[in-house]
């Protein structure tokens, strides 16, 4: 049990928001029905927000970003864009924004999803040559009435929209597709050693959630290919009545059993955050003989708060900020990566 910012006073959030990450262990103290803000285990009930989560270890450089924007009393939405968009302007990330890895003609292509407690969404897939495609997916939300713009169409789109697009040039990456292209070997396997697409799913000070996640995809995929990450309910699925859950890993898998959806529907027939990731897992194993390799993570919140992650093989860290835990906490797995 922790502190319900539902049961404070308007003055008492305010005070939160001034008074940052120690905002909420010191209003505890003078709470009427708090105990302790005791976010500890993945599964744990934490009364409500704020809360965010993202995948992988840039989520803690993501996370910092989205605890800024909820501290200064912003957006949950505004949080989950700007948390994401950090690891999208990092060029040596090789699975986010314009620094990732290309297709197999050399194209880096980019996809990327947003969704609000409301269940509003946007996204963007198979775009070239912008930086936040998770911003362009947002535009799509707000802009138009449609969910999902796609390749040629969607980057028209972003130019008409005043998005500027942007060329880079990596050698590095430049030397590994030319490397690759040597053998050419199709192997479209997201394993621990190739990963990082970025989900991000948090909770604001009132309970409302939001959630992100954009990716350049699998290395080396086929040109024109798609994966999770923009499709809702596969990579990212977010139901205010229910929770919000986010899946990283090979999204072939997770698009075949709509892997994030199923994550918030059992949470909404009250199943554990953890329990829930760990049954969509299972799902995808159950229907997967081959999984030799092949990584997938979920992580979700509930609409009470509670939190949690699983994934195929270990290996798969989520970055937790809550307001007395700013860590990465390896998720829950089935299996051993023997590599
Ligand atoms: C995809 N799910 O395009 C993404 C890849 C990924 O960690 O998550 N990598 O299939």
């Amino acid at each position: 049990m922790v502190v319900s910012l539902r049961t404070m006073s308007l003055q008492d959030r305010r005070r939160f928001i001034k008074l940052g990450s120690a905002g909420i262990a010191a209003l505890a103290t003078g709470c009427a029905d708090a105990t302790t803000n005791a976010a500890t285990e993945p599964g744990t009930v934490q009364a409500k927000g704020p809360l965010v989560l993202s995948t992988w270890k840039h989520g803690m450089a993501a996370n910092a970003k989205a605890w800024e924007v909820l501290r200064n009393g912003g957006d949950v939405l505004d949080a989950v864009e700007q948390g994401v968009a950090v690891v999208e302007s990092d060029l040596s990330n090789r699975s986010v924004g314009l620094g990732g890895m290309p297709d197999r003609d050399g194209h880096v292509t980019l996809d990327a999803c947003i969704q609000d407690h409301d269940g509003r969404a946007g996204a963007v897939a198979f775009v070239q040559r912008f930086e936040h495609p998770i911003s362009l997916a947002r535009a799509v939300m707000e802009r138009t009435p449609h969910v999902i713009l796609a390749g040629a169409g969607a980057e028209r789109w972003a130019l008409e929209n005043g998005f500027t697009p942007r060329d880079v040039e990596i050698p590095e990456v430049r030397a590994a597709w030319l490397e690759w292209l040597k053998k050419a070997e199709y192997k479209p396997v997201v394993n621990i050693e190739n990963h990082d697409t970025i989900g991000m799913v948090a909770m604001d000070p009132d309970g409302r959630l939001a959630g992100s996640c954009t990716t350049s995809g699998l290395a080396f995929k086929i040109h024109g290919r798609v994966g999770d990450s923009p499709i809702i309910g596969a990579g990212l699925f977010v139901d205010g009545e229910a929770g919000a859950a986010c899946a990283t890993g090979v999204g072939e898998l997770v698009i075949r059993t709509a892997g994030s959806h199923s994550v918030v529907e059992l949470m909404r027939q009250g199943m554990d955050p953890t329990e829930a990731c760990k049954e969509a897992v299972r799902r995808i194993i159950r229907q997967n003989k081959d999984m030799d390799g092949k990584q997938v993570g979920f992580l979700a919140i509930r609409a009470d708060g509670a939190f949690g992650g699983w994934s195929v093989y270990d290996g798969f860290d989520f970055a937790l900020r809550s307001t007395d835990r700013e860590e990465l906490v390896p998720a829950g797995h089935d299996r051993k990566w023997e590599g």
